[in-house]
């Protein structure tokens, strides 16, 4: 075997043997380098006659093409393999359930869905929200709002009582919203337009009773406001709220200590179904208590019954969220339990609006 046969071979197993980049880069400088092995032997032409030149640089020539060739082919078979390893590292298997973000798979409360609703339809008409502490004095829960010491509505609140303070005075667990409205009147100037929801507290447990439920109430006090103002802002809020075109309401003389004249407000419905359809049927459905506020309550809000007069109501949530969305016990809206969560909580995104529809 001549001696370029044998260089030829050597060379050609070191570029099959190298396993990587730099293996074959340490090959083709040991070949084709400045001072590579095929490089020397070219060197050695000028030192030869024009024939040997011809025949034995041809033959370095052929080499030098072969070992050239090997080498590129080699690199591009390591660059095809190191692909191919890493897409079968990196593979991903596109038959596994998606799954769903955090943001999908919450759920609202029915009782949150129900007020972000109210709050709709009310901010839609011009209302504020009004927010205030569910620890109240006795002052703000009942005094002010016209419930004289020793009146027997006070009994009828079932309250929650604290501890008397080293003055004697006993605060109270909110047994209604209405001390929001009398910290409103103390704090800015009529025209007011405001809705508080919020939680409320009354000993009472049963299937429809919880000891802490939820009202909306509102209030809409300025020089001229009437109960036909009233009977259409309730008017317009039922329809919104139960998504119908036409609703008849029944306005009872009731008593709360609060207003006078006071309402019970009846919706006439169907309930012959298992849900309650509204805007139709036979019967009728009370829903929320409403009245023009007493000349007591508003002189101590700070305002002159002479001057100025109002209109209140008040809504409990709980009874309304389960007759609109259909939910048997109440007692499910407090267990936190994520089964009833899924099936009846709304979707986080599905924010309620009067265009967007409401509990769609
Ligand atoms: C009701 C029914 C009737 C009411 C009255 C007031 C206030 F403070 F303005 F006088 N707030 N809420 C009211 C009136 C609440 O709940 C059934």
């Amino acid at each position: 075997m001549s001696e370029l046969e044998t260089l030829e071979r050597i060379l050609l197993a070191e570029i099959d043997a190298a396993a990587d980049e730099g293996a074959i880069e340490a090959v083709r400088v040991s070949a084709l380098g400045k001072k590579g092995s095929i490089s020397e032997l070219l060197k050695t032409l000028g030192a030869m006659s024009p024939e040997e030149r011809q025949t034995r640089g041809a033959r370095i020539n052929a080499l030098k093409n072969t070992v050239t060739e090997a080498i590129s082919a080699r690199k591009l078979a390591l660059k095809d393999s190191a692909i191919a390893e890493r897409l079968a590292r990196e593979t991903v298997d596109i038959s596994l359930p998606v799954r769903s973000s955090p943001a999908e798979r919450g759920r609202i409360h029915p009782i949150s869905q129900i007020v972000d609703e109210i709050t709709a339809i009310f901010g839609d008409m011009g209302f504020s929200i009004a927010e205030g502490p569910d620890i109240e004095t006795d002052y703000y829960n009942f005094t002010a709002l016209n419930f004289p010491e020793g009146h027997p509505a006070r009994e009828m609140h079932d309250t929650f009582f604290f501890q008397s303070d080293e003055k004697g005075e006993r605060k109270v667990l909110r047994t209604h919203t209405s001390p929001v409205q009398i910290r409103t009147m103390e704090a800015q100037k009529p025209p007011i337009r405001i809705i508080i929801p919020g939680k409320t507290y009354r000993q009472d447990s049963d299937a429809t009773h919880s000891p802490m439920f939820h009202q909306v109430e509102g209030l809409v006090i300025d020089r001229t406001a009437n109960v036909a103002n009233m009977r259409w802002v309730l008017e317009e809020f039922c329809k919104a709220f139960f998504e119908v075109d036409k609703v008849t309401m029944r306005f009872r003389p009731s008593f709360f200590p609060f207003t006078e004249p006071s309402f019970e407000v009846d919706i006439q419905c169907d309930r012959s179904g298992p849900i309650v359809r509204f805007g139709e049927g036979t019967d009728w459905m009370e829903i929320l208590g409403c009245g023009m506020v007493h000349p007591n309550v508003l002189r101590a809000g700070g305002l002159d019954p002479d001057e100025y007069q109002g209109f209140a109501w008040g809504l409990g949530l709980d009874r309304i969220a389960m007759l609109k969305y259909g939910m048997p016990d109440l007692r499910d809206f407090f267990n936190a339990d994520v089964r009833w969560m899924t099936h009846y909580g709304f979707r986080p995104l599905d924010m309620p609006t009067l265009f967007g529809g409401l509990s769609s």
